[in-house]
């Protein structure tokens, strides 16, 4: 493996802000260089779609991973990358009339308003593959790059993402009991950030068993998120949100099962679940465990 390449910008404070800021920053630039210039409507409705002001925090969660087990940053920022594509292409189609019918996307106007919905599913359409092409291209060897890509397929895919976005437009259920909300948000959230937080055993060669202790604590983390973006729906507000507020009351959220305090004790009790998972770990946390911090803060 080449050298660790050090990220100045992010080791150099120890604010959770301005180190996710110093992810972005550098993230940015990479999507930058893996996107195609914008020659043609598709791909300028791609980087619009993907350098439009997300606040990455998985790739954030990738980098702190990869930051245990000394992986080059050149190598960690590809992957955060592939993960931002996947993301932006599951908010391009989420936002779609027929999905979540959304006008505005981190303050902006969703992918479909601005270039017309045909042109947003070929968006979406697209980042796909370059995410996995980014994979494919690493410098590294076959085995790595392979568990990668098929984790990364597993995690997005009819039994990940697109299960738990099934069930969250109600076409496939159950979604009766408050723990088939739980699973819900499991697959539409929780697995990304699993993958998020697990690459950088995988990327760092390290055990199986640090490879599910960190997936484990990003599926927690990722589903409390999820619970915060519920909570925040009905008492965030659109400035801060990018997106429109109270439209989700009549999704399938833990608030059809409990009050607004209630669901802030178990958003609490899951980031602690989350915390309770590196308590034994000998290694440095303390980047990783700033981002349950972070949703903690939140609700407080
Ligand atoms: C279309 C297959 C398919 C899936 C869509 C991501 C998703 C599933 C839906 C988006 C709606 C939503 C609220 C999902 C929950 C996860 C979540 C909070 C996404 C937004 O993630 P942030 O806040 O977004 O990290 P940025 O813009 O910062 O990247």
């Amino acid at each position: 493996m080449e050298k660790s390449q050090p990220l100045p910008l992010i080791l150099k404070t120890d604010s959770l802000p301005e180190r996710l800021l110093g992810v972005a920053r550098e993230v940015e630039a990479t999507l930058d260089s893996l996107l195609p210039q914008p020659t043609t409507q598709l791909h300028e409705a791609m980087r619009y779609s993907v350098l439009n002001g997300g606040k990455r925090i998985r790739s954030y969660l990738v980098w702190a991973s990869s930051s245990l087990f000394d992986v080059p940053s050149s190598i960690s920022l590809k992957v955060a990358a592939a993960i931002e594509l996947i993301q932006a292409y599951s908010l391009v189609h989420d936002d779609l009339p027929s999905m979540d019918n959304a006008d505005l996307r981190r303050g902006k106007p969703s992918c479909h308003k601005a270039f017309g919905e045909e042109t947003a599913i070929l968006v979406g359409d697209a980042l796909i593959p370059r995410a996995f092409e980014v994979l494919a291209d690493l410098p590294l060897s076959a085995e790595v790059r392979i568990e990668l890509i098929k984790k990364l397929a597993e995690v997005i895919g009819s039994q990940g993402l697109v299960a738990g976005q099934m069930r969250d437009l109600g076409q496939e259920g159950p979604q009766s009991k408050r723990e088939d909300v739980l699973e819900l948000q499991r697959l539409k959230t929780g697995v990304l950030f699993g993958y998020a937080t697990e690459v950088g055993a995988i990327l760092g060669g390290a055990s199986l068993e640090d490879c599910q202790t960190l997936r484990s604590f990003g599926l927690k983390v990722g589903q409390a998120f999820q619970m915060l973006d519920d909570w925040l729906d009905v008492h965030g507000n659109e400035a801060d949100m990018g997106k429109a507020c109270g439209k989700d009351t009549s999704k399938y959220t833990l608030l059809n099962f409990m009050d607004a305090e209630a669901l802030k004790v178990k958003i609490s009790s899951t980031l602690e679940e989350a915390n309770l998972l590196l308590s034994p770990y000998e290694r440095k946390v303390e980047h990783l465990l700033a981002i349950p911090a972070y949703i903690g803060k939140q609700i407080t």
